[in-house]
C-alpha cells in the first residue's frame, strides 16, 4: 500500500512513522508513506493556504486550489471519477464519519492507494469534498486543531491490518474489536508480583477454561465501559 498524506505541517510527521510496527512494515515495504506539504503547491507571492470565509464568520478557511495542484500532481486528475482502482481520497475532518476498526479493515483489504488530506483551521473549501475526495472521516467526537493526529492514528490501524505487517509472535485477530468486544486481561510472569496475584485459571493449562474465562472477562469489559458494542448497529 502507499499512503500519501497532505498537510501544511509536515514537520509534524518527521518522526512518528518511525517506530515499531509501522517502521518494519516500511522497511519490508508493506507499506510507503510519503509526507507533501500543501504549502508547496500554492502559486501566490505568499503562499497562502487559507482565507476569509465567504459570507463572513469566524475563523479562515483552507483554499481549494492547493489541494486541487497537489491531487493533480498525485493522481495526474482532478475528477475522482478518474482515479485509478483502488485509490481513495480521504478529508481527515471533525465533520466526518467515524472511524472504526471495520473500517480499517477494510481499506486494508480493498486499497492500494492511500490519500490522507489533514483539514485545518474552520474548514476546507467545500469544492474539494465536491470534486476530490472519496470520503469525509473523523476518529472521534472531539475537535483537534487539524487532521494530522488523525492520520497518524488512521495509518497505524490500517498498517497493522496489511498482510505480514505484524509479526508471528502478534496476530490483529484477538484485538479488541475485530470479534465486537474489548479485549480480555493480560498477565505475564511472576505469578506474585508485590503480592497480586495472577488468577489461578490462568495458570492451570486448562485450555478450555481459560478460553472461557477469557471470554467472560471481555464481557463483563464490555459491558462495563462499551455498552454500545453490545448492540451491533453501532459497531
Ligand atoms: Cl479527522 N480532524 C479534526 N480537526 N478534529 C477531529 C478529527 C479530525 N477527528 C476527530 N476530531
Amino acid at each position: 500500500m502507499k499512503i500519501d498524506v497532505l498537510t501544511i505541517f509536515p514537520e509534524f510527521f518527521r518522526e512518528v512513522f518511525d517506530f515499531g510496527i509501522i517502521r518494519r512494515a516500511r522497511l519490508a515495504e508493506i507499506v510507503e508513506i510519503n509526507i507533501h506539504d500543501i504549502r508547496e503547491f500554492t502559486t501566490d507571492k505568499h503562499r497562502m493556504t487559507d482565507d476569509r470565509p465567504f459570507g463572513g464568520g469566524d475563523g479562515m478557511v483552507f483554499k481549494a486550489e492547493p489541494i486541487f495542484n497537489a491531487i493533480e500532481n498525485l493522481m495526474g486528475t482532478t475528477e475522482r471519477e478518474k482515479y485509478p482502482p483502488r485509490t481513495r481520497v480521504v478529508l481527515l475532518t471533525p465533520q466526518g464519519r467515524v472511524f472504526k476498526q471495520a473500517m480499517a479493515k477494510e481499506f486494508a483489504d480493498e486499497v492500494d492507494n492511500l490519500i490522507l488530506i489533514c483539514g485545518r483551521y474552520e474548514g476546507v473549501d467545500e469544492r474539494v469534498n465536491e470534486a476530490l475526495v472519496n470520503e469525509e472521516i473523523s476518529i472521534g467526537d472531539y475537535v483537534l486543531s487539524g487532521g494530522e493526529p488523525a492520520a497518524v492514528v488512521m495509518t497505524d490501524a490500517i498498517v497493522r491490518l496489511l498482510p505480514n505487517a505484524l509479526g508471528s509472535e502478534t496476530s490483529a485477530e484477538n484485538d479488541s474489536f475485530s470479534d465486537g468486544l474489548l479485549d480480555y486481561p493480560h498477565y505475564t510472569r511472576p505469578a506474585d508480583f508485590r503480592g497480586m496475584k495472577v488468577p489461578e485459571v490462568l495458570l492451570n493449562g486448562n485450555h478450555a477454561e481459560i478460553e472461557k474465562w477469557r471470554r467472560q472477562k471481555a464481557l463483563e469489559k464490555t459491558q462495563k465501559f462499551r455498552q454500545d458494542l453490545l448492540n451491533k448497529e453501532n459497531s
